[in-house]
Order: structure tokens, then C-alpha cells, then sequence
């Protein structure tokens, strides 16, 4: 089988643009153009915004010019396509990452001086594409540009949500949520597609017609929403390849009643239209709780039906048949917000394509493949078999259908085990009949992955045990990867600088390059350079802190950092803890000599997620006492940063020096900002949990900060009966904490305000906080003993980069091709 390939430094640096036509002046005059003609500006009055949009629709001609050559070869080819169905795609900003795609990052920025204007300012003026929640979101994206830099013909299908992830303002300490509005100015990026437009139907009823003594079913359904196409072309590394990110929007197929209107009613008139095109309003804000409301089954099947529709009427039109579709299509289901894909394909097949109903399922399952993203069991989707019944009545029946025969042929083969029969139920029974999205999904895929080591075993022995048993072969683990190109050439061009002088240009292309800095990790002269280019981050970090929150911090102090979704699980609470318990002892002994540390926090909370919220206030109100406290004399700083997004992200992130990775053991299916922070050389303290282990595996235990209870001693605890009582009453370090709390004086004048969240932790200690206290405050010990020697902390630092390409997308995607999907990038 090929593999991808790497293409020689010779090789790639003649592959690398800018593209022979593209000098500065041929920019520069494109730019204005652009300006003048599409955005209809004079360059004289045109403000940051319009330049903005000039720039990007400069850029998108150049990615237009590649994209149309990747479509018809893939087309002239007949290669087998991807297609990622995803409810989210957290993009982020795409000027840096086109232009450096591109190659043309340097040639735009003369050509815009030349025009008195400054690209970095221009970068600030994009919005982020915040379409998704955290982890998974973001995964897509540096899927899609993994697939594209790849040379993987892949679309990317989901949601064109009018509003994306709240803008979160903190106000007196709380969090509050706030529109989002992307869209407001536009989108250069994208074009609209009207006349790829697909029906969706809901509800209504199912009529079954007799054929020749046969029977079949003709949904009818109630109301009919379309979706309409929004294509943003992905490009991928050095421009070799463009992909597509499709969106749907949702309009209305009858957008206004004019009887209503002609009566007077202006209101009713629209309130259909309304109604309807609520399916592409909003992302639902929360990750890793399943929202449970009927608008959001609606979006789930709204997109996926639509993108069914798309990747049917494609393979059809070039391939005629559509019992060829598994050889020419994979369909990847990003966790279980597709899943409702597997009942779809099978009524398109057998309802509409009159495919036998034993042959369809085997096209379903060869073409269909899914990634589960979570153990928690709240977090596993179901929906009320009513409600599934009432929206998509044609839909409930095939699942009923798949499940009856999926249980009797276990029965046949001798599995008559009750417990195994219930688990593997794609229904569960207790308390109101609900439908299990991850055993549709798991039942009506080739393959099934997890997406850490860790996490793949331990789907092996919990969620999944039963049918794993059933089907050996299934579960394969794909460890996460981010891309290189935002992550490090973007995000941090001063290292990237850094890494191409010292191992060769050639490590931009293949990330296993990167250990050849392993050689160079003690050389006195590269620590130095490496340790300048984080000042220099940490410096431009502190006058952002400066400029956000009037808080003035050192950047010559250790910039400790948790930066990622508030959650429970992820023990932002055990991080202000141990924030607390170093403050107390610094108020002990104010003279000894403590290493200055910056405790910075990032994250938004479900906006229904009460205890997440009160976890940022208590952050907030921790910040407010330690920094203005002159006893500690500016040696500890609290800061949490609002509106995390991937921007901010980027900002952060190569100013880190040490990476908060502190989930209780087993629960953080892998992480991500964990692979991004230890690349920027970023150290970690944390958990033996998710990617962690990988990263341990990697860099060595000398390198890296573990702490705490292990995955198994996680499940031990719980299984013993877990009294955080007498951890506590057995920590005076957590006790004094829990004094300090409880005396208020982080809460003048409302001094109860955390007692339900303390009481909480030691009447039910779910995510084992106070077992894990103390171990992480000796950890943290640890980090600043090293911290004090220089030499060594960048060693370590060095070795991190060195040694984490593992953690490349481009890793994770050349497995699925390989193991799942069976598609083998273009080598021409
Ligand atoms: C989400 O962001 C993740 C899992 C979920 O089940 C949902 Cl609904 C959202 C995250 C995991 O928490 C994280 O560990 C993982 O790295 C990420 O998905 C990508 O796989």
C-alpha cells in the first residue's frame, strides 16, 4: 500500500510557494483591486475590516486556482472520498492559515506595506469561526486540514450555524453568555451554494404499500425544511490539495403565508419560516452533556440527511450504482450526533433504491464508521423512542427493525444472556423507553475507534464490553493529533524559526524531523535562543493580560496554565485549590524565597452547568484577594482570561511554561491541548489519563510532571465506598484550604457562598479532587524545584518539542485512511 508520501527538502522547496506569478506588486495591485471592485471601497476611507475582506478574497482566488484542479482529478481519478460528519467545526481564524498554506504570508505582508497597511492588525480583524464546543470541534478542524495537506479527497459536512459558541463576558467574577455573531460582517471565505438545495422531512406518517406480495414503506413526511449548501475550500499544506467544508443552512421552503399577512398578520405571517430555520441558528453550547431537546434531534438529522442526500446524488452521478458505495465512499460519524446516519442510509437504500434489506445493511455497514469521544455515561446520547417515533416515524421503525434482527441473531449464535442482550440493545428499557445513539452507531459500523491508547481500552471494557465480545475486530484506537501548521508554524513562528535553523527545513513537512532537536535539547547557545523566543511570547501574553484585565504580571514568572472547556471532570477546582494552599503558605513564610508563579485560567462553562459557573467565580474571587495581597509581593498571580477561543488559544499557548493536564484518570477520553502546549515545549503536570500517557510514553518520565491516582486506582476508589472525609481530616494542607473558603475571605459578604460546593466534595467526591490534593501540591513542588535550574527546565522544554510529533494529525489521519476508511492519498 502507498503510504503518504514525504516529499525530499529538495523536493518540497520547489513545491513551496509563493507560486512562480506571485511577486508583490501582482499582490498588491490584486488586493486593491479586490478592494475597489468587490468590497466597493475607495482605498482611502477604507477601514480595518474592508481590508480585511480584500485580503481574504485576494487569498480564496488563490485557493479557487487549486481547488478546482484537486476536484476534476479527483473526479478524472474515481477515487474512493471521505466525508466527515461533524456537529462542529471549531476553525478559528483562517487568514494565517490560508496565507501560510499558501506560502504567501511574507509576500502579502510587503505587499500591504506598500499600502501602509499592517497584516498582523488584519488578523486581529477576522472573527473566529467558533462553530463547536472544545475538543471535538477543534478535532475536526485539524482533520480537515490534515486530510487537504494530505491530498485526501474529503468533504467536511455539518451545521452553518448563524451563531456560534457564546461570547462569554465576565462580569463581577460570573460568567455570562452572550450572542455570537460571526456572520455579522460577511464571510469571505465561503460561497454560497443555492442551487444545492435537499428537502429534509420530519414527522408526518408512514404508509406501507403492497408490491407483488411484498411490502414497502413511504414515508410522508409532515413539514419539510431545506437545506441549503455553504462551501468553504480547505487548503491544505504548501497548496497541494483543496478540500471542501460543506455547511448546511436551513431555509424555510415556504418562507411566508401571504393569507396571513394580507389579514394583517405580520407576525404569524413568518412565524413558519422562524420555526423552521431555528435548525441553523445556534450551536448548542454544551459539550460533553447531551442537550436533550427536540431542536437539537432536528439539527442532528437536518445535516446528516442533507449530507446523505449530497454524497448519494455525487456517487450516483459519477458512478451510476449504488451498491458500489462503500468502495467509493467512507463516511466518518464524529461521536453520535450523526448516528441517526445509519437509519437513513438504510431507508435511502431500502425505501428509495428497493435494495434488499440484508444486502443494504452490509452497504451501511462497510461504508459507515464512528468515533466515540467519551466514557462518561452522561454524556452517552439517547433520545425518548416517543419523541424519535413522533419526528422521524419511518426512522424509529428501522431501528426497531435493525435491533429485532441484531437481537435475535445474537439469540441464534447462542448468546442468550440477558444482561449482554440489554446492553447491546440499540433500546434502552429502564425508566421510558429511550434509543441508544452509540450502540446505533457502534452496530452500524465497519470499525469503531476511541481516541487515545487508554481511552480505546477502557471503551473495550466498559461501554462497549459487551459488544466488543460480540465483535472483536471492531474497536481500533486513533490516537488524536492537531495540526503542526496552526499549532506551531502559526501559533508560534519564532520557535518554528527556530526548529527549521537548527534540524532543516525539511521538519515542516515531516514531523518526525522534530527529534533530531533532541542533539541540540543541552547546547547552551539553542536553550538560550529557545528560552528568548518565550520571553518574547510571554511578554506580548502579559501585555494582552494587561490590556484585557488591568492585572500586571511578570513575565519572568513561571506562567502556569489550564486552559480548556470548565468541567468537573477536568478539576479546574483541584488547580484553585492548590492555588489557595500555595497562597497560605506563602502568607506563612512571606520571606522565603518563592518561585513566581502566574496561574492562568481560560474556559467557558455550559451556560446551564451551575457548578462550573461557580468554579470561574471562585477562580475570579481567589484572583481578587492574591492579587492585591502585598504580602505575597507579586510573587503568585491569578488570572482567568474570558472568552477562550481558538485565538486566544493561540495567544497562550506558546507562552506556557507548564500544562495543566489534571483530569481525574479515565475520564478525559484524550485531550488535545495537552499535544499543543508540549509542542510549544509547554511541560505537563498531569494525570496518567487520555493522551497523557502517550505523551508520557514519549517525552520520559524525567520530562513530564505525573501525579495521582491511576485510571484502575480511580475505579478502585469508587468501588470501595470513597470517603473524602477522611482524606480530608487526614490532609492538614487541604484542610487549612477548606478553612480558608469556609471563613469567607474569598467571599466578603457573603461568606456561604462555596459551602455547597465544599459540601459537595465531601459528601460525594465524583471526580476524586481531595484524593488527588495532596500529590498534586507535592507535584507542583517538583515543577518549581526544576524550575529553578535553568538548564535543565529548558532541556525538558527542548526535549518535549523534540519529541511529540507523534501527536501530528497527519499521524492520525494516514491511520484512518489505512485501518478505516481504506484510501490512499493521490501521489500525483
Ligand atoms: C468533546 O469536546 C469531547 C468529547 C465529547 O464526548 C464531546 Cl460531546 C465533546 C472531547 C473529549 O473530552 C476530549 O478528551 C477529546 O480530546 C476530544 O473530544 C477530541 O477527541
Amino acid at each position: 500500500r502507498p503510504k503518504a508520501t514525504v516529499p525530499s527538502a529538495e523536493v518540497a522547496s520547489r513545491i513551496a510557494l509563493p507560486a512562480q506569478d506571485e511577486d508583490v506588486a501582482t499582490l498588491r495591485r490584486a488586493v486593491v483591486a479586490k478592494l475597489t471592485y468587490a468590497v466597493g471601497k475607495d482605498p482611502i476611507v477604507a477601514n480595518e475590516r474592508d481590508w480585511f475582506v480584500a485580503v481574504a478574497l485576494t487569498v480564496r482566488d488563490r485557493i479557487v486556482d487549486r481547488w478546482m484542479p484537486s476536484t476534476r482529478s479527483n473526479y478524472a481519478s474515481g477515487d474512493k472520498r471521505v466525508y466527515y460528519l461533524s456537529l462542529e467545526f471549531l476553525i478559528g481564524r483562517l487568514l494565517y492559515d490560508s496565507l501560510n498554506n499558501l506560502g504567501l504570508t511574507d509576500t502579502m505582508r510587503a505587499a500591504l506595506s506598500e499600502l501602509g497597511v499592517d497584516l498582523d492588525r488584519l488578523r486581529s480583524s477576522e472573527p473566529d469561526a467558533a462553530l463547536g464546543n472544545g475538543g471535538l470541534g477543534r478535532l475536526a478542524a485539524c482533520f480537515m486540514e490534515s486530510m487537504a495537506s494530505l491530498s485526501i479527497p474529503a468533504y467536511g459536512y455539518g451545521i452553518r450555524y448563524d451563531h456560534g459558541l457564546f461570547r462569554q463576558v465576565i462580569k463581577d467574577g460570573w460568567q455570562q453568555e452572550y450572542p455570537e455573531d460571526w456572520l455579522s460582517f460577511g464571510n469571505p471565505w465561503e460561497f454560497e451554494r443555492p442551487e444545492v438545495e435537499y428537502p429534509i422531512g420530519f414527522g408526518g406518517s408512514v404508509e406501507p404499500v403492497s408490491e407483488d406480495g411484498a411490502t414497502r414503506y413511504v414515508w410522508h413526511p409532515g413539514d419539510v425544511v431545506d437545506a441549503v449548501a455553504y462551501d468553504t475550500p480547505v487548503v491544505g499544506w504548501r497548496g497541494r490539495h483543496v478540500n471542501t467544508l460543506r455547511l448546511w443552512s436551513a431555509r424555510a421552503t415556504n418562507p411566508l403565508r401571504l393569507d396571513a399577512f394580507n389579514e394583517g398578520d405580520y407576525v404569524g405571517a413568518h412565524s413558519g419560516r422562524v420555526w423552521a430555520e431555528a435548525i441553523s441558528d445556534v450551536l448548542y453550547p454544551s459539550d460533553e452533556t447531551p442537550a436533550g431537546q427536540e431542536l437539537r434531534l432536528r439539527q442532528e438529522y437536518f445535516f446528516t440527511a442533507a449530507s446523505l442526500q449530497d454524497l448519494i446524488r455525487r456517487h450516483l452521478n459519477q458512478h451510476k450504482d449504488i451498491r458500489t458505495l462503500p468502495d467509493k465512499v467512507a463516511i466518518q460519524l464524529n461521536d453520535t450526533h450523526p448516528a441517526i446516519a445509519v437509519a437513513e442510509l438504510m431507508r435511502i437504500l431500502v425505501d428509495l433504491h428497493n435494495i434488499p434489506w440484508a444486502e443494504a445493511w452490509e452497504i451501511t455497514n462497510a461504508t459507515i464508521s464512528y468515533t466515540n469521544h467519551t466514557l462518561m455515561p452522561e454524556a452517552l446520547e439517547t433520545w425518548p423512542v416517543a419523541l424519535m417515533g413522533r419526528l422521524l416515524p419511518r426512522h424509529m421503525q428501522i431501528i426497531f427493525m435493525i435491533n429485532g434482527l441484531h437481537l435475535d441473531s445474537l439469540r441464534q449464535s447462542g448468546k442468550n444472556d440477558d444482561a449482554l442482550l440489554s446492553s447491546v440493545s440499540l433500546i434502552d428499557e429502564q425508566g421510558g423507553r429511550r434509543v441508544r445513539m452509540g450502540n446505533l452507531a457502534f452496530l452500524g459500523a465497519h470499525k469503531v475507534n476511541g481516541v487515545s491508547a487508554l481511552h480505546t481500552d477502557l471503551l473495550k471494557q466498559t461501554v462497549f464490553r459487551d459488544f466488543n465480545s460480540v465483535y472483536p475486530d471492531r474497536i481500533v484506537n486513533k490516537t488524536n493529533g492537531i495540526t503542526f501548521r496552526r499549532w506551531l508554524f502559526e501559533a508560534n513562528p519564532g520557535l518554528t524559526r527556530l526548529i527549521v535553523d537548527a534540524v532543516g527545513e525539511r521538519a515542516m513537512d515531516d514531523a518526525g524531523e522534530l527529534t533530531k532537536l533532541a542533539a541540540v535539547a543541552g547546547d547552551a547557545s539553542f536553550q538560550e535562543k529557545y528560552a528568548a523566543n518565550r520571553r518574547a511570547k510571554k511578554a506580548a501574553l502579559s501585555d494582552l493580560i494587561a490590556e484585557r484585565l488591568d492585572i500586571k504580571v511578570d513575565p519572568d514568572a513561571l506562567f502556569d496554565v489550564q486552559i480548556k472547556r470548565i468541567h468537573e471532570y477536568k478539576r479546574q477546582f483541584l488547580n484553585i485549590l492548590e492555588t489557595i494552599a500555595l497562597y497560605n503558605a506563602m502568607r506563612a513564610q512571606p520571606q522565603r524565597d518563592w518561585v513566581p508563579r502566574v496561574k492562568i485560567f481560560a474556559g467557558k462553562a455550559a451556560a446551564s452547568y451551575h457548578r462550573a459557573k461557580l468554579i470561574i467565580k471562585l477562580i475570579n474571587d481567589v484572583a481578587k484577594v492574591v492579587n492585591s495581597d502585598p504580602t505575597v509581593q507579586g510573587k503568585l498571580k491569578v488570572v482567568f482570561l474570558p472568552n477562550y477561543n481558538v485565538s486566544l488559544a493561540e495567544n497562550i499557548i506558546p507562552a506556557a511554561d507548564l500544562s495543566e493536564q489534571i483530569s481525574t484518570a479515565g475520564m478525559e477520553a484524550s485531550g488535545t491541548g495537552n499535544m499543543k502546549l508540549a509542542l510549544n515545549g509547554g511541560l505537563t503536570i498531569g494525570t496518567m489519563d487520555g493522551a497523557n500517557v502517550e505523551i508520557y510514553d514519549r517525552v520520559g518520565a524525567d520530562n513530564i510532571f505525573i501525579f495521582g491516582l491511576t485510571a484502575a486506582e480511580v475505579t478502585k476508589r469508587w468501588s470501595g465506598g470513597y470517603d473524602a472525609r477522611a482524606t480530608l481530616a487526614a490532609s492538614p494542607m487541604l484542610s487549612d484550604v477548606f478553612d480558608t473558603i469556609y471563613s469567607g475571605i474569598f467571599s466578603p459578604g457573603e461568606s456561604g457562598r462555596y459551602t455547597g460546593l465544599l459540601d459537595g466534595l465531601l459528601n460525594d467526591d465524583r471526580f476524586l479532587v481531595t484524593a488527588d490534593f495532596d500529590a498534586y501540591y507535592a507535584r507542583q513542588r517538583d515543577v518549581a524545584t526544576l524550575w529553578r535550574n535553568r538548564e535543565e527546565w529548558w532541556k525538558a522544554a527542548i526535549l518535549n518539542t523534540a519529541n511529540v510529533g507523534f501527536f501530528s494529525s497527519d499521524r492520525t489521519i494516514r491511520e484512518y485512511s489505512d485501518e478505516i476508511w481504506n484510501v490512499h492519498p493521490r501521489t500525483d
